[in-house]
């Protein structure tokens, strides 16, 4: 017999066909997220899940007894409880490396976009502004070349940044991580540096660090009153690891000249947010990693550590925290 398994959105046919092979599978194929309490009757008698978003927290694990894995579809994995999935033996796994690349794009169209105002021109020339106005000085931005990148959080996408940043736009990299990545080091140039003196030396702040109990709320007003007048703060991450409310204080308060962000506290992000309203701020809807290939990709991987993870082999992407599950 096959093992069970429930997917909790949709996915590609083709990594559906995959999954299909090894598990006995049910499928969420509608476009709205499945209300939780569907959910619960779905997972009450699988060993895996493969999964996009929603806590896997103790209440959760209640409701699935035979879990053995829950396999998301996102290199972030903060809506695991991990204390409370080692409790209950249940494998977390994640997308790492498939997505690095793609993100790592969003983060310079954001620093671009930032920089040179693109989305508020583009605005100002669709809406038949060109040519009314004399001074063209109006639509300056600031270069993005041979400035200063400050990475906070240097895991396999950071490096990506770093990489473009020096070899794409010759820019200086400073970055700050619990460890020191002499790759970077060596091939980019990537400075270490501390958080303070990174957020006072940088031109450009990019924040890529995953959200736990250590990095909630990590930048908040501290933070931003260390950095230039004239920077600009990037957000790719999670929104929580910044502290929105001193974002928006910062920006108003001119302590910093932009920001490009991806992410909310909020998702989707309200519509009386003071962010919407500013047009230094170029906000996106959480697509860092949102291509076809990679987002192909990243359900093929998760395919695999759920498949993986219900056969009793050792799924490649376990999380850090859980690692100690398969070490036994
Ligand atoms: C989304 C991401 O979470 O991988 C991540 O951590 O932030 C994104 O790719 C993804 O939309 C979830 O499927």
């Amino acid at each position: 017999m096959k093992p069970k398994v429930f997917i909790s959105a949709p996915i590609p046919k083709e990594v559906e066909d995959y999954i299909g092979q090894y598990c006995d599978y049910r499928i969420w194929n509608k476009k709205e997220a499945i209300p939780s309490e569907i959910l619960a009757k779905e997972v009450a008698d699988v060993e895996g899940l493969m999964t996009k978003k929603g806590a896997i927290d103790k209440a959760f694990l209640e409701k699935a007894p035979q879990l053995k894995v829950v396999s998301t579809i996102s290199v972030g994995y903060d809506s695991f409880d991990t204390d409370a999935m080692k409790e209950k033996n249940v494998l977390g796994t994640h997308t790492p490396f498939v997505l690095d690349e793609t993100v790592a794009d969003l983060v310079f169209g954001l620093i671009l976009s930032a920089a040179r105002r693109l989305p508020e021109l583009d605005r100002w020339v669709k809406e038949g502004q060109w040519g009314k106005e004399k001074s063209s000085e109006r639509n300056f931005g600031v270069d993005v070349h041979h400035t200063t990148l400050g990475i906070i959080g240097m895991g396999r996408i950071g490096e990506k940044i770093a990489r473009r940043a020096a070899l794409g736009f010759e820019m200086n990299v400073l970055y700050n991580s619990h460890s020191r990545k002499p790759e970077a080091e060596e091939k980019y140039g990537a400075q270490y540096s501390d958080v303070d003196a990174l957020l006072g030396a940088s031109d450009f702040v990019v924040v890529m660090l995953p959200l736990n109990q250590e990095t909630h709320h990590y930048i908040g007003e501290e933070q931003f009153n260390l950095m230039k007048p004239d920077s600009i703060f990037i957000n790719c991450a999670r929104g929580q690891v910044v502290d929105e409310k001193a974002l928006v204080q910062a920006l108003q308060q001119k302590k910093i000249r932009g920001a490009g962000l991806d992410v909310f506290e909020v998702e989707p992000v309200e519509q009386d947010n003071p962010l919407l309203k500013m047009d230094n701020v170029v906000t996106l809807p959480h697509i860092g990693s949102a291509t076809h290939d990679t987002r192909f990709d990243m359900a093929m991987r998760a395919a695999e550590n759920l498949v993986a993870g219900v056969t009793g082999k050792v799924p490649p992407d376990v999380v850090r925290e859980l690692k100690g599950l398969i070490e036994r």
